[in-house]
């Protein structure tokens, strides 16, 4: 087989790639490791900043975001016992998030490519990546015991932080930092608490109230990096998360059965550069981010917006350029909403060996962000999305 761009996995990179690739009449094939059904019942992310609702749109896959989407022009901090709102909209001239789940983007962006009759091949065993750094890349991967090779001109490493694409490459520079602890997060089907997110901190640790749709509630609280979801009843979490949120707020808490629940791991991780020749690495194959600045999903997609318009400019003008500027422009993204989810984990989360000086300043920290202007707009533009 060959094709023009070999994409390696089928999440929202890979698949936002394929189908802004498909717009412009560039062929793709898409490798994924796992069955359709696992990646769709992946729960992950659930804030969209604008610039990632405008590529879906370019994708011509955002009819039902536009359409069940929830528009949000604020967020809550919780602390000492009350909710501070940051006025997004208002601190950063007019923009919003939309509240749209990954699961939904998931879907939208596989039922789009299967309607085009757009080759996906599920349950790929083996991939492996071969000659990206010459001129005739191609990859090969198993499928029912089956040997296959296709033959690129690219290939897209779009298969996540556990993928192959990132360890086909020796040269690689990585940053990393660990966080002492984890995010416990249940799906239920209850009404949210608040009209919109409330990020809390608490002594006995953060807690996030989220949202799916008016139905369907999200929440996470912080636990133990070691800890084990079995150790959590529904009735153990509900009441742990009341006890994190302000009195109000926990009143205002509907408690169900959860119908999905499970600890996320929370690291901040980059591999420097993003390209080696004909391979380029995208969203979770060269950049994790802990989930606190809901930047994750985001982050993949702007990869994608730069990758997308270097691979446009080569298959129309034969101009190397944007794919030259590709590392370079996405990693100056992805650094600043490094740290800016570094920043909002580091002053939501209880650090175990912070000790006293350090609970003072982060408390210092929470008092100057709400009642400065200046501080305020800072975490609202990164909040709403940096520009491209
Ligand atoms: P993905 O990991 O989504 O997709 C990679 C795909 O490649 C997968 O389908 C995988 O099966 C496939 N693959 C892997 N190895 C392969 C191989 N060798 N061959 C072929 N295919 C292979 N972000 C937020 O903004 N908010 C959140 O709350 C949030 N929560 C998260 C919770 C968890 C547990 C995780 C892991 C991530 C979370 N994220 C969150 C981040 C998440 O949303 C990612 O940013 C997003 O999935 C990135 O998309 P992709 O880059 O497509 O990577
Ligand atoms: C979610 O709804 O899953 C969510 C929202 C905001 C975050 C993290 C996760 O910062």
């Amino acid at each position: 087989m060959r094709t023009q761009v070999a994409i390696i996995g089928s999440g929202p990179s890979g698949l936002l790639l394929g189908q802004l690739l498909a717009t412009i009449g560039v062929e793709t094939v898409i490798l994924e490791r796992s069955s359709r059904e696992h990646v769709l019942g992946r729960v992950r992310a659930g804030v969209l900043e604008q610039g990632t609702v405008d590529l879906l749109g370019e994708a011509g896959a955002a009819d039902r975001l536009h359409a069940e989407g929830l528009p949000h022009a604020g967020i809550s901090l919780a602390f000492d016992g009350r909710l501070h709102r940051i006025d997004l909209t208002a601190l950063t001239g007019g923009k919003h998030v939309t509240v749209y789940g990954q699961t939904e983007v998931t879907h939208d962006l596989m039922d789009k490519r299967e309607a085009a009759g757009l080759v996906t091949v599920y349950e790929a065993a083996n991939v492996a990546l071969h000659d990206f750094d010459g001129t005739a890349p191609f990859v090969t991967y198993d499928k029912d015991g089956v040997g296959h090779r296709i033959d690129c001109d690219f290939i897209a490493g779009c298969d996540g932080y556990h993928g192959v694409s990132r360890r086909s490459e020796g040269a690689l520079k990585t940053f990393e930092r660990t966080y002492p602890f984890g995010w416990l997060g249940v799906l239920a089907e209850v009404p949210p608490a608040d009209h919109e997110l409330v990020y809390a901190n608490h002594e006995r640790g953060f807690a996030l109230c989220s949202m799916r749709s008016p139905h369907r509630s999200r929440y996470y609280v912080q636990c133990p990096a070691d800890e084990r979801v079995e150790a959590w009843s529904d009735d153990r979490f509900w009441d742990e998360l009341r006890r994190r949120l302000p009195p109000q707020t926990a009143a205002a808490v509907t408690t169900g059965p959860s119908f999905e629940k499970s600890i996320a791991p929370l690291r901040s991780f980059v591999a420097e550069p993003m390209r080696f020749g004909k391979l380029f690495l995208v969203g979770d194959a060269a950049h994790i981010v802990p989930p606190t600045g809901a930047k994750g999903l985001n982050l993949a997609a702007s990869d994608v917006r730069y990758l997308f318009a270097g691979l446009r400019e080569f298959y129309r003008e034969r101009s190397q350029a944007g794919l030259d500027a590709y590392s370079a422009k996405a990693l100056a993204r992805v650094w600043k909403a490094v740290r800016f989810s570094w920043w909002m984990t580091t002053i939501l989360h209880r650090f175990p060996e912070t000790g006293e000086f350090g609970q003072r300043i982060q408390e210092a920290e929470l008092d100057y962000l709400v009642h400065s202007k200046a501080a305020s707009t800072a975490l609202a533009e990164n909040y709403v999305g940096l520009p491209y």
